[in-house]
């Protein structure tokens, strides 16, 4: 058993398209648990903190340029080894290589507006849960009445 939580982000043409009910119904369908969520307008010092791995990559500042360009549907989920399922979940990066039945195969037509983000690892879930939300605002699904039923 290994519970891990991640950050997961409806990018803004996930939200425009009207996908923040079909992501989340999918993650709940597996048996993941919801631990925050957000709608927010992300700043630039924001989006480049998120994206710091990439700051030397050509796409950089189209990547910023477009996070920052509407809001997004920030959340934390856990669940078991939930950050290698919720990517395999989200499909390939490119929408040429992402297979039918992941979120990014059923409905991104672009590479860089891919509808999803997800965590790739422990250490960058962690950074990224930190950029978006506060520590205490994050509910425990250890809570005794959350999540409400056994799954
Ligand atoms: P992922 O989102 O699958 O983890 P990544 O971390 O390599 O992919 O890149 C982050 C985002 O940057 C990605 O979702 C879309 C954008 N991106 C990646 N490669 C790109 C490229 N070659 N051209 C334009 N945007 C790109
Ligand atoms: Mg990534």
């Amino acid at each position: 058993m290994t519970i891990q939580r991640t950050f997961i982000m409806v990018k803004p043409d996930g939200v425009k398209r009207g996908l923040i009910g079909e992501i989340i119904n999918r993650f709940e369908q597996k048996g993941f648990t919801l631990l925050n969520a957000e709608l927010m307008n992300v700043d630039r010092q924001k989006a480049e903190y998120h994206y710091m791995e990439l700051k030397e990559k050509p796409f950089f500042e189209e990547l910023v340029d477009f996070i920052t360009s509407g809001p997004v549907f920030a959340m934390v989920w856990e669940g078991e080894s939930i950050i290698e399922v919720s990517r395999i979940m989200i499909g390939k990066t490119s929408p040429l290589e992402a297979m039918p039945g992941t979120i990014r195969g059923d409905f991104a037509f672009s590479k860089a507006e891919n509808v999803i983000h997800g965590s790739d690892s422990l250490l960058s879930a962690e950074r990224e849960i930190a950029n978006f939300f506060d520590p205490l605002s994050i509910c425990s699904a250890r809570d005794k009445d959350y999540p409400f039923d056994e799954r």
